[in-house]
């Protein structure tokens, strides 16, 4: 190994602290997000009887995958343009039960004094071909430095629980095959996000009506879930799966092979 000259070594240790403060910000900037959402999922199961946000997870974008996608978008391997072309270096995913929740925690976030809106991507009103939903934000949150306040880009995935699942699979299926998923694959995934949007549209009538009878919701959610489940045209493997996917256990009726 060659000696490095001072230099070097200097500009090598500008780099690396340029590199761990541009991963570390996108990190900070999860960890506001992270609170103001949780700040807001304590409130609402708290105080309020019904709570939007089912789950929340947050993840940064691996060195590899930030460079794949650079190198996909054809953008320079520069921080400055990596941080103006790539936008979801720093992911949060909020599930919420249903797709007016989904416009609401969006309207929360998008309301926070210190949280620019960027750009929202209505995939839920605007459906991609293949069938995903989803309702993404990207919002820039400042981060407050030692030397510096840095905004920086976060996006916000927020979908229901079955576009969720939808959208997992999906994924797994679409990483499987390369991007390269056979046709007739992609017939089935698109019914099945078909039959995942009816499932929507359904749990958002029946809460409309519980909302409407005064009950509380937690009360009764699992029981409307699997009868719901139960009358949908769907194969009993695609049932199973929806209703392990909400709930965790297979229906009664599904166990007696109906
Ligand atoms: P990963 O591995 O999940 O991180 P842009 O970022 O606006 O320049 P892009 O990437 O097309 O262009 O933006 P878009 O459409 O908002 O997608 C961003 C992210 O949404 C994707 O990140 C996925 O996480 C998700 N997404 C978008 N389309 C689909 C889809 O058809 N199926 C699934 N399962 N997820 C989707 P990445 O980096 O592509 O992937």
């Amino acid at each position: 190994m060659t000696d490095l000259g001072i230099n070097e070594r200097n500009a090598l240790r500008e780099l690396k602290t340029e590199l761990t403060r541009f991963i570390m910000s996108y990190k900070f900037a999860t960890d506001e997000m992270m609170t103001k959402i949780n700040i807001l999922n304590e409130e609402f199961s708290s105080i309020h009887d019904y709570n939007p946000i089912e789950h929340v997870r947050s993840r940064l974008k691996s060195p590899e995958g930030i460079l794949k996608k650079a190198l996909r978008k054809g953008c320079p391997l520069a921080l400055d343009e990596i941080r103006d072309h790539i936008q979801d270096i720093a992911g949060i995913r909020i599930t919420c039960s249903f797709i007016s929740d989904t416009y609401r925690v969006c309207d929360m976030l998008s309301r926070q004094q210190d949280v620019t809106v960027l750009k929202v991507k209505d995939y839920i009103a605007s459906p991609k071909p293949n069938g995903y939903k989803s309702l993404h934000l990207l919002v820039a949150v400042p981060v407050f430095m030692s030397d510096r306040v840095q905004p920086v880009t976060v996006e916000i995935q927020i979908r229901t629980i079955a576009m969720d699942f939808w959208a997992s699979l999906e994924h797994k299926i679409y990483y499987k095959y390369g991007g390269s998923v056979p046709a007739t694959l992609l017939v089935d995934l698109k019914r099945a996000a078909d039959v995942a949007d009816r499932l929507d549209v359904e749990m958002e009538r029946l809460h409309e009506q519980v909302v409407a009878l005064g009950i509380d919701p937690d009360d009764v959610d699992d029981h409307v879930n699997l009868d719901l489940l139960s009358q949908l045209p769907m194969s009993s493997e695609v049932l199973e799966a929806f209703a392990r996917g909400l709930t965790g256990v297979p229906t009664p009726k599904m166990n007696e092979g109906a």
